[in-house]
């Protein structure tokens, strides 16, 4: 069956799977977004399901007031004797540590700290020892992929951390994952950046501490001569087996905003690439080392879904909720298909954490509404890079009437595009048509639609705002001047 690049849309990196009792697991990173590493259950690695995150709780992941694109970097989810164990980074407090939980659907244990410094931390498992590796410098500074074995039961070291690959020579070696296949060992990482020279390389030895011989044709995996091609930047993968024990890739990447645009706005998303092993022992992946945008699937069995047109859950159970660092969850509640928020003076400007509760934008062409009404001060929806990268349409209690506003926020400049007054203190229907180069504001009232102004994707994308994330459509609400309420209803994403 044939199925199309990316296979999860929308802002997920650095993709880390497993396999355990019959089905895959898969993790993403999530930088200042709360809650952390978002988790998702598939049955044939092409088809996920969210399924929950592993960092639920304030106590697991310190978020408050971080810089944005900071906080949980690269996750490696493995499975071992019954257990999940998930490691990351908090970049922001240059820490790595690891959870663990022996009910995949339920809560994850309190964060257990390992003294090995670097980010995109991962494990080997082997006869009861556990192997933990992440880039960095060893204890005598020496850079790479290093690695030390660790008592998973505590955290602590017991052995050195020492070097064990310094890569092809690309920049930005991370990324590494260790496996045991046909009697070597495999170190797989990323090298390049996860720009545009993003790629995969790997290595292999006979021991978890090697020495390590680097793949004689590395990278075996990058798109980066691929002048024109919207598929970019992959890379940062792990390797995992399918059902029909067909080997592959998952691995990171991202979708230019058309041929030759050299902007991407939707973050990095999950992507497939083949793997065969040849009888030397060493593997090549993808279509000659690329990634392509179709691919045939010999052994699935179940159509891909693709996003499709959704009124979104607005319950509490919805997983797909993302909020801005810690929430203060007394601010939000979820009614009988009615968010109720109660903004402060923490603006979407702040690093901190405003009234906001967003999803992520997955396709590029899509129609997004809301309904909203407000009390006071201003509540509506976002469409959201970053603090300094952002474009809302919101409405505004003026005395007895409603202000519509577009503002459009790109670096320092701060643009009220438009604003005008409504015949109404009702609910106020607020419209956004995305395409891959520009999002559309209107607002619908009883008999009209009053068009807005637009505002370029490029200007929130990653080559403009920088950072590590993508798009999220937020509802938010603010008040410059202490509390207000504001409701939303009937959410819809319609993906074109
Ligand atoms: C991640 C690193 C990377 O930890 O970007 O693409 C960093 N790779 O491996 C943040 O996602």
């Amino acid at each position: 069956m044939q199925i199309q690049n990316p296979i999860v849309r929308g802002f997920y990196p650095d993709p880390s799977v497993c396999f355990a009792n019959g089905k895959y697991y898969m993790a993403c990173s999530s930088f200042h977004y709360f809650p952390g590493v978002p988790l998702f259950e598939s049955n044939d690695l092409i088809n996920w399901k969210q399924i929950g995150h592993c960092l639920t709780k304030k106590s697991q992941i310190h978020l408050t007031q971080i810089n944005s694109s900071g906080g949980v970097f690269a996750p490696t989810i493995r499975y071992y004797k019954g257990r999940f164990y998930m490691t990351t980074t908090n970049d922001t407090t240059h820490q790595n540590f690891y959870v663990w939980t022996d009910d995949i659907y339920g809560e994850w244990s309190e964060p257990i700290f390992v003294n090995q410094g670097g980010i995109d931390p991962s494990f080997y498992f082997e006869e009861d020892y556990c192997y933990f590796m992440s880039n960095g410098a060893d204890d005598e500074g020496v850079p790479g992929i290093v690695q030390c074995k660790i008592d998973i039961t505590t955290g602590e070291k017991l052995s050195q951390s020492k070097t064990i690959w310094q890569g092809s020579g690309g920049r930005y070696l991370e990324s590494p994952h260790l496996y045991k296949m046909n009697g070597y060992y495999y170190l797989m990482a990323a090298e390049g950046g996860t720009e545009y020279g993003h790629m995969v390389t790997y290595a292999r030895g006979s021991h978890p501490f090697g020495p390590f011989e680097g793949y004689a044709k590395n990278p075996v995996l990058t798109n980066r001569n691929l002048g024109g091609f919207t598929i970019q930047g992959v890379g940062h993968g792990d390797l995992i087996q399918a059902p029909d024990q067909s080997f592959w890739i998952i691995h990171l990447g991202f979708r230019q905003t058309g041929q030759y645009s050299t902007f991407h706005h939707l973050g990095r998303e999950v992507f497939l690439s083949p793997v065969i092993f040849h009888e030397d022992g060493w593997f090549t992946a993808g279509i000659d080392g690329t990634t392509p945008e179709y691919l045939d699937i010999p052994y699935l069995t179940q159509p891909q879904t693709l996003p499709f047109s959704t009124i979104i859950d607005i319950s509490a159970a919805n997983l797909e909720w993302c909020y801005l660092r810690h929430p203060c969850i007394e601010n939000y509640h979820f009614l009988n298909d009615i968010i109720t928020l109660h903004g402060t003076n923490t603006s979407l400007n702040d690093v901190d954490s405003p009234t906001f509760i967003g999803i992520r934008q997955k396709d590029f062409i899509a129609e997004i509404t809301c309904n909203v009404s407000v009390n006071k001060g201003e509540a509506g929806l976002t469409v959201f890079m970053d603090e300094n990268h952002h474009y809302d349409i919101a409405i505004e209690k003026v005395s007895d009437q409603y202000q519509v506003i577009l503002r459009l926020c790109v670096g320092n400049i701060r643009h009220i595009e438009k604003t005008c007054l409504i015949n109404t203190t009702d609910t106020v229907s607020l419209k956004i048509n995305a395409s891959s180069q520009e999002y559309i504001f209107s607002v619908q009232s009883s008999d009209d639609t009053i068009y807005l102004g637009k505002g370029f994707t490029r200007y929130l994308s990653s080559e403009v705002a920088g950072g590590f994330t993508g798009v999220i459509i937020g509802l938010y609400a603010q008040d410059k001047d202490g509390r207000n309420t504001a409701q939303f209803s009937d959410f819809k994403f319609q993906y074109m």
